[in-house]
């Protein structure tokens, strides 16, 4: 009986961790780097208010990009695939090199919604 009681609340489970990365996919306004157009020119990124500033840029290979947190006793991290700045953190920078072009989109571990995208482009 316990078995048969279990398995409706696993599935819900699932069901509920899988609606929470949709949602972390999500184009809402503020939130995402996902969708918004690259800047050019920029190699530092700022965490604050909970989002990342530019939430997309765009660099040739070679760049080291930089993020700064400066949001108060508010920590943030960069999470992406391949790098991450560690431990989330309130003060500081970190640095990153992307030597290969491509998208690298990241995220903050902390916050959900809280993303951004770094293009690389061919270098000059
Ligand atoms: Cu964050």
């Amino acid at each position: 009986m316990i078995g048969v009681r279990r398995l409706p609340l696993l599935t819900a489970a699932l069901a509920l961790g899988t609606a929470l990365v949709l949602a972390g996919c999500g184009g809402d306004e503020g939130g995402g780097g996902a969708d918004v157009a690259p800047v050019t020119g920029v190699t530092q990124v700022t965490a604050k208010d909970n989002r990342f500033s530019p939430a997309a840029i765009q660099v040739p290979a070679g760049t080291t990009v930089t993020w700064a947190f400066k949001d108060g006793f508010v920590p943030h991290d960069v999470v992406a695939d391949g790098f991450t700045s560690g431990e989330p953190r309130r003060k500081g920078t970190f640095a990153h090199t992307f030597d290969r072009p491509g998208t690298y989109p990241y995220r903050c571990t902390v916050h959900d919604g809280m993303t951004g995208r770094v293009v690389v482009t061919a270098a000059g």
